[in-house]
């Protein structure tokens, strides 16, 4: 099976070539450069396209070879000011690139049949170790001209034998070229990925995978996944929401599943539900956990609330919804720890700006990050979103960990299904990163991380792998809140 490739002309697309893992990992990490025949290329670089796009091409009239330039797809750039061609101008300011996303650049050379050693600007020592096989693949090393003795010129010099150019024919190397500042150390240093070939692979499909899918899908074919990879089979499988919790959750669906007069309407994946579900615990106030699934819209929680969303509260013969309206209903019970500092207006009203700069901003840049298919776009978010989460931090406590202090309090609550969310989701299917240990964030996180209440309320990893896999994709009909993000309206 070939296709057309806008670059390369016509690529295979062989389902499941020999070590094919190995060659994966040896085109991802790319660690030292590669030098592949046109077969070799043209196998397993569709299997390996998904982790870079293509940046630039470059082409030389008097040389026998392309280059092509391909950036990580998971790159992170701050959104650029642009130029201005004022000469009286004062220089545009640069942004420090953000660091923690990733920044791998390779270049792809593309020889043309009868290229020498002469012809590669990777150099005239070349090493040959054996081909074949791709962990002892062929490789270059040294600078031009760096082995040749003064005053001989050898221009035909040959390739050493098992080299993929050695009998003139077509062949490619590729070379990691970040460093010299491109990993942002300006340390000359080359760096590897800052996240996994899975995460890349989270992010987009390649090549061969997205083809299977698509044949697939036209011939209704199930057999075609037996030649499918274990990996590329538990990809095409499309995951949905979870309706049961899972890992500690389930434990605290099963101790609140006596009848109540206060009965909590809830779907173990939803981090409004777990807001309220947090607040409940912490309070120590006695409910019955029903879960429901929202999209199918069941009779007993439309009556409590007829837009059909969870978290709705029912109390006796009185029912509500909407969590921030929840939250405060479980506040004027007086039951428990307060959540806002009692008889403090100046600071309640502190708690409220800050939990509706959450609700107005946080959350929905989140969603954005999560469901933008364009990965620049993707990028624009996330810086977004960090500048979001960086003023809720600079108004929080100083010290914390929490954002009144020692204490988890209503802000905390608003924010901690998101916070739960941002490793387990939007890590996976973006590249969102780790907090920077040691930071007024990092410590946060951790703290909400080890809240046993946040804990009796979380469920498995899996589970929210699965349940956001909708959102990752843009899928159609996802969910009220998916169209209102879609269509720029604010939150249901
Ligand atoms: N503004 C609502 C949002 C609740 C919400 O969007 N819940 C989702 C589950 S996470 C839902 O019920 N979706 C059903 C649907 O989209 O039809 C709140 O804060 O309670």
């Amino acid at each position: 099976m070939e296709n057309k490739d806008s670059h390369f002309g016509s690529m295979k697309l062989i389902p499941n070539p020999p070590d094919l893992n190995v060659w994966r990992e040896r085109l991802f990490n790319v660690d030292e450069p590669i030098a592949l025949t046109e077969e070799q290329f043209k196998t397993y670089f569709p299997h390996i396209d998904n982790v870079y796009s293509h940046r630039s091409t470059q082409k030389y009239k008097r040389k026998p070879f392309v280059s092509y330039y391909w950036d990580c797809r998971l790159k992170g750039r701050p959104p650029g000011t642009p130029k201005s061609d004022d000469p009286n101008k004062k220089k545009r300011k640069r942004t420090a690139r953000q660091r923690d996303l990733c920044d791998v650049k390779i270049k792809i050379m593309e020889f043309f049949p009868g290229a020498t050693p002469a012809d590669s600007d990777l150099g005239s020592s070349i090493d040959v170790l054996s081909t074949g096989n791709p962990s002892t693949a062929a490789f270059f090393g040294g600078r031009p001209g760096q082995n040749q003795s003064f005053g001989i010129l050898t221009p035909n010099q040959a390739f050493p034998p098992g080299h993929p150019g050695a009998s003139g024919q077509k062949y490619y190397t590729i070379q990691r070229v970040n460093g010299n500042g491109g990993n942002g150390k300006t340390d000359g240093v080359e760096g590897g990925h800052r996240h996994t070939l899975e995460e890349s692979d989270r992010v987009k499909k390649n090549s061969v995978h997205r083809h299977m899918l698509k044949l697939a899908k036209e011939k209704k074919e199930t057999t075609y996944c037996a030649t499918m990879t274990d990996q590329q089979q538990k990809q095409t499988q499309t995951k949905s929401y979870h309706k049961k919790a899972t890992g500690q959750a389930q434990l605290t669906v099963r101790n609140r599943s006596k009848d109540d007069e206060l009965k909590l309407f809830a779907s173990c994946f939803c981090p409004f539900v777990q807001r309220v579900w947090i607040a409940l615990e912490m309070k120590g106030i006695s409910y019955q956990y029903i879960e429901v699934d929202p999209y199918k819209k069941p009779d007993s929680l439309l009556e409590v609330n007829p837009r059909g969303l969870v978290p709705a509260l029912r109390h006796n013969n009185w029912g509500c919804y909407e969590s921030n309206v929840l939250l405060e209903y479980l506040e004027d019970l007086d039951e428990g720890v307060p959540l806002l500092p009692p008889g403090d207006a100046k600071l309640r009203a502190h708690c409220r700006l800050w939990a509706d700069h959450i609700n107005r901003h946080v959350i929905p840049l989140f969603y954005r990050v999560l469901m933008e298919q364009d990965t620049q776009k993707q990028v624009t978010h996330a810086g977004e979103l960090k500048d979001e989460i960086a003023k809720l931090v600079n108004a929080s406590h100083v010290h914390g960990p929490f954002f009144l202090g020692p204490a988890m309090s209503y802000v905390d609550v608003q924010i901690a299904p998101w916070i739960i969310r941002l490793s387990r989701v939007l890590k996976p299917y973006r590249g969102w990163p780790e907090p920077e240990m040691g930071t007024r964030w990092a410590n946060w996180v951790q703290a909400i991380e080890q809240n046993e209440h946040v804990m009796a309320t979380t469920s498995s990893d899996d589970l929210y792998l699965d349940s956001y896999e909708r959102y990752s994709e843009n899928r159609p009909n996802t969910s009220q809140l998916a169209n209102a993000i879609n269509s720029g309206r604010g939150l249901p």
